[in-house]
């Protein structure tokens, strides 16, 4: 059997019940077979990619906090640092009923290569709680998140792990962490981006992830000869991703027409209102049944189906397999002809073939939602120099690295014989570089 294949098997059988870190593993383990054949020998003897799959260390803890009734509520926390070989732990904290053990460790695995992709100096790490914010009181959103860095606190720092927002955390509750961060440990440092602007935040951090999303994605069509000006473009999820994916795409001349939440979407043909989103999800909290309702193009649709609309461009921004076959084949039939991942494993691996197929572009998440970390490192580095950059200063080192990502990427792809399968250019290119560091830095 090739090693490939064998720490596949051996990831299944030792992580019961985790199938999204399966998922993830395998995909990438998958697209590494050209590398990690040619080199197999001293992969092997060197243990590479045993290493690889098991995280440096996974913790994971008790979060008690007390509801608006007085009542004692429980949560669990987790934080799993899973490669600190390019530089310490980075790695957003998701606030999700869906989060366990298996999906921090899918989104931490990808991290890895997702913030190798950067070329800025951070290792991968993932963290969160199985708490649900929807319909909870800023305070109860307060005290959870004081429960929960009383305990995170132990583990982080700026220079050894640094959390920032994903799911279900925003700036607000990265306000609150920081406040106990800094009235427990006694530190004011860079210990969690995604910061507010007063206290050590960057700009263009709340944007990052979309606009990189943009970016990433201009260049791939430009460079396959298409054009992002005049685009249809289908996104999914309303939340930090999708509205400033929604916002720069409308910048560079494309119509979006859909945003979707758990509940339902909304097909807007006009093109989404931002001021209006934003209105709706960023002030109000509120559903998008809202943004109908004040939206008289818009129309409302209870479940899934943004995917059945016509559209150029596709771009995934809510969660983990959001994309299935059916929609993949419903999006070619269609004429899309490029799905670029906002979220993180939204594509599940046969719609993903499916795409590559039928000549559809596709860009995996690592690399075309790396804006986001890429600015967060941005943020640490302004923390670190005690300054702060201007809005247009991070924003144009975003697009650099977006672009230089894209073409990594293809350069990687090319170099292995899978020409235009980004998949694949992205593993390579994010794999080389922290199996170099690993290798350089002996058994550890
Ligand atoms: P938000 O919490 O701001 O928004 C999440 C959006 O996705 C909401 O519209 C939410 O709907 C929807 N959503 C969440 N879970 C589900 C689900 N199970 N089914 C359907 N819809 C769902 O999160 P972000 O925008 O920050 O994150 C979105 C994705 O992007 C995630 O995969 C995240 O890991 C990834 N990402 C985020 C980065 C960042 O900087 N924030 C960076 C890189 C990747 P509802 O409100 O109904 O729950
Ligand atoms: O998935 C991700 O890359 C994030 N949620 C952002 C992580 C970060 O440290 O900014």
């Amino acid at each position: 059997m090739s090693y490939v294949d064998e720490v596949i098997e051996l990831v299944v059988k030792q992580n019961p019940a985790e199938p999204e870190f399966h998922q993830a593993v395998k995909e990438v383990l998958e697209s590494l077979r050209a590398v990690v054949d040619a080199n197999e020998e001293k992969f092997r003897r060197e243990g590479i990619l045993e290493r690889l799959v098991n995280p440096e260390r996974q913790i994971k803890f008790r979060v008690p906090w007390v509801d608006d009734k007085g009542n004692v509520q429980v949560n669990t926390g987790y934080r799993v640092q899973f490669n600190s070989a390019i530089g310490p732990y980075k790695g957003g904290l998701r606030l999700h009923p869906s989060v366990n053990l298996g999906i921090i460790k899918f989104l931490g695995f990808e991290q890895i290569f997702k913030n190798s992709l950067t070329g800025l100096p951070i290792g991968g790490g993932k963290g969160g709680s199985d708490f649900d914010p929807k319909g909870k009181s800023d305070r109860e959103i307060m005290a959870f998140c004081q429960s929960f860095m009383t305990e995170l606190c132990k583990y982080i720092g700026a220079d050894t792990d640094v959390p920032a927002g994903d799911i279900g955390t925003g700036a607000r509750e990265i306000g609150y962490m920081f406040g106990q961060y800094k009235r427990i440990r006694g530190l004011y440092e860079g210990v969690l981006t995604g910061k507010g602007l007063s206290y050590g935040g960057s700009l263009a951090r709340t944007e990052a992830t979309g606009y990189g999303l943009l970016y990433l994605t201009e260049e791939m069509l430009k460079c396959n000869g298409k054009d992002i000006k005049g685009a249809t473009v289908c996104v999914s999820g309303s939340g930090n991703v999708a509205i400033y994916a929604t916002e720069k795409a409308q910048q560079l001349g494309a119509k979006v027409v859909t945003v979707s939440d758990s509940t339902g979407w909304v097909y807007d043909p006009e093109g989404i209102d931002v001021a209006l989103l934003k209105e709706v999800k960023e002030v109000k909290r509120a559903r998008l049944t809202e943004y109908a309702a004040a939206r008289p193009s818009a129309q409302y649709h209870e479940g899934r189906g943004v995917w059945t609309i016509k559209c150029d461009v596709a771009l995934p921004c809510a969660t983990q397999n959001e994309l299935l076959l059916e929609d993949a084949k419903a999006l070619v039939a269609n004429g899309c002809t490029a799905v670029a991942e906002g979220a993180n494993m939204p594509t599940t691996m046969d719609a993903t073939e499916y795409l590559q197929q039928n000549g559809v572009l596709f860009a995996p998440g690592k690399a075309a939602n790396a804006g986001g970390v890429a600015t967060s490192a941005l943020e640490m580095s302004q923390n670190s120099e005690r300054l702060s950059w201007t809005f247009e200063e991070v924003d144009s080192k975003l697009q650099n690295i977006m672009v230089n990502i894209f073409h990594n990427l293809d350069d990687a792809a090319k170099r292995y014989n899978a020409e235009g399968n980004y998949v694949v250019g992205a593993n390579i290119a994010g794999f080389e570089k922290v199996v170099d560091a690993m290798l350089a830095q002996g058994v550890c």
